[in-house]
């Protein structure tokens, strides 16, 4: 049986995400990590927070604390909230980690060697006033196009030019405001990503109609577009540092500038996903510390990312489509790169005997919108993690997000659509039905599971529909179809509801009870099953429902087929009614959410 190892994108550390965030990339990862584990498959879900980069450092100057402070302070909150919405990680860590450090430095120190990294002067923009080298889109100015005066020096929002800051017309520094900043050449370090073009071709031609056709042809544009060499060093202070000092010399014979060098950390983008490997890293060093022993053994963590090992690993990504191309071309060259060597001459070789993994199954995902717009953090526009918390339990969003999954187009929230399904799918389907059928057992059958009775034809029709639709949901699951799983899962909800009005054991119970015994038994059984099939979804209101008929959570995903399916709990057994599992969102509710998050009205 094959490991399942699941990353979803790294979180950004300045602020708390929004259900965009989520429906994008850790929500469809939870799902299918649980679903995983409940089909008994070694699982392995890593997220971290990606704490890298300028931003990071403007938002800690901006909190009054410095980088490693803001970011320990930020992940804690990022953990917690994560936690709350039940996302299962088995790892949440950290790229600014030690582990990640020593990988990212390695990684760079391989690539050099294997000939993958040149150097290259740049001009960078410098403040005086910020004695800081700014990015590209730090330095604001007038558009030489259009004339639009808050220009930023990657692009131009009014006119979407692509520009560079030396076109901006008074330049001045976007953290400050001061016009005191200069050009200055500054020595950087490229990834050669343009001499990976036809191996990433072949590649992800190979993975056309396996992968989601938006993440193919969002890669393949790249590719037909040219693949740009991509610079991988900043001039910045918080972040992984360059650690030429300890490289050889490429296959040319060539050693790096230490001096020049001196000073640079790598881009973000560039450590952000060597960190999926270093926070398995991570993981596999708090369990060793957990059992109270020293650092992991590599072979711990490495057994998932390395051949041979790691041979019966599937690993699957999960992300937005913004971040495909990172996944697509940057990441992998990366990990090519580390597995091969480019020779002086021009021929590649292999140069590593446990080469790394490429992912095997991508899974991109559209935008989530608010109201047609996008959600913003820096705007604060949406709901987000900690402000749905406080509105509603996990649940409710967890259902809403992964039924309304941005798969194949974009998805949009808004409250009056979100209040009707989670009212009829959550409390009027789900809800209501494994209230009734405890109640009933409760008041009738002394809460205990009934004996007795023999199968009809209503039932025999039940295991089969059953069937069909555990089917459906399953295979949707495996090939992470969130939105066709939702409403699998929804319609087998729905047959427990047709089955009880149909069979009605209130009306048997006065006339024959052995046939309202199996009635019941067979309900009481379904709310068994929905326990363990929703588990993934809403897994809070999936235990509830697990300790009402006395099952064990996490269960275990069914595999039974006809009456054995619904042959979970045996006659005897004590249950009992939960308290109210979903209570309905009331309109009062969305008048007042809508006036505080905003409405269609701000469009
Ligand atoms: N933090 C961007 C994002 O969340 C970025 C993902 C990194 S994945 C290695 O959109
Ligand atoms: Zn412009």
């Amino acid at each position: 049986m094959s490991r399942i190892l699941i990353t979803s994108a790294l979180p950004y550390i300045n602020g708390i995400k929004h259900l965009g965030t989520l429906a994008g990339s850790m929500l469809p990862a939870d799902v299918y990590a649980r679903f995983q584990r409940s089909r008994g498959r070694e699982t392995l879900y890593i997220c971290a927070t990606d704490e890298h980069g300028t931003p990071t450092e403007l938002a800690a100057a901006a909190a009054g604390q410095d980088p490693s402070t803001f970011c320990q302070i930020q992940h804690d909150v990022q953990y917690d909230l994560g936690r709350k919405f039940g996302l299962s990680w088995d790892h949440f860590g950290r790229s600014s980690s030690p582990q990640n450090h020593k990988l990212t430095q390695r990684f760079a120190r391989e690539l050099w060697e294997a000939g993958f990294i040149e150097e290259r002067i740049t001009q960078q923009v410098y403040s005086n006033a910020d004695k800081r080298f700014l990015p590209d889109r730090y330095v604001i100015g007038t558009c030489p196009h259009c004339g639009y005066t808050a220009a930023r020096g990657d692009q131009c929002e009014n006119c979407t030019r692509v520009l560079d800051p030396a076109d901006l017309i008074s330049p001045r520094s976007a953290v400050s405001g001061s016009e005191d900043i200069e050009i200055r050449d500054s020595k950087h370090l490229f990834l050669r990503q343009s001499v990976f073009s036809d191996k990433l071709r072949t590649w992800i031609d190979s993975k056309k109609g396996e992968w989601p056709l938006l993440v193919t042809s969002i890669a393949l544009k790249w590719l037909d577009e040219g693949l740009q060499d991509r610079g991988i060093t900043r001039d910045l202070e918080w972040g992984v540092p360059v650690n030429a000092w300890e490289w050889g010399p490429n296959p040319k014979g060539e050693t790096p500038d230490i001096e020049g060098l001196a000073g640079k950390v790598f881009y973000v983008w560039f450590d952000a996903p060597i960190e999926y490997i270093a926070a398995t890293w991570e993981w596999a060093d708090a369990r060793a510390a957990e059992a109270g022993r020293g650092p992991a053994e590599d072979a711990e963590w490495e057994r998932w990312w390395r051949q041979p090992g790691a041979a019966d690993v599937t690993y699957v990504e999960f992300m937005g489509k913004d971040n495909v191309p990172f996944h697509t071309v940057g990441f992998p060259c990366t990990l090519i790169g580390v597995n091969e060597r480019l020779e002086a001459d021009g021929s590649w070789r292999l140069a590593n005997n446990a080469p790394w993994k490429l992912v095997d199954q991508l899974k991109g995902f559209n935008w989530l919108d608010y109201y047609g717009g996008k959600f913003s953090t820096s705007q604060k526009r949406g709901v987000f993690m900690d402000q749905a918390l406080e509105l509603l339990p996990a649940d409710y969003w967890r259902w809403w997000v992964t039924a309304n999954t941005p798969e194949t187009s974009d998805a949009t929230f808004t409250w009056e659509q979100f209040q009707a399904q989670v009212n009829a799918d959550l409390a009027d389907v789900l809800g209501n039905f494994v209230n009734r059928i405890l109640k009933f057992t409760e008041t009738r059958f002394e809460g205990v599971v009934p004996a007795g009775g023999e199968p009809t034809e209503l039932e025999t029709k039940l295991y089969a529909d059953v069937d069909a639709k555990l089917a459906e949901l399953t295979d949707h699951l495996e090939s992470r179809e969130f939105r066709k799983s939702t409403t699998a899962l929804r319609q087998l909800w729905v047959l427990g509801n047709q089955y009880l009005t149909e069979a009605a054991p209130w009306t048997a119970i006065k006339t024959d009870p052995a046939r309202a015994a199996i009635v019941v038994r067979t309900g009481l059984n379904l709310v068994a099953l929905f326990a363990k099939v929703s588990e993934p979804f809403i897994p809070f209101a999936a235990e509830k429902i697990a300790m009402g008929v006395g099952e064990e959570f996490p269960g275990v995903w069914p595999t039974g087929q006809g009456a054995a399916i619904l042959d979970i709990l045996p006659p005897g057994r004590k249950v009992v009614a939960p308290q109210v599992l979903f209570k309905k969102v009331e309109n009062e509710q969305v008048v007042e959410w809508v006036a505080r998050f905003g409405g269609s009205e701000t469009e």
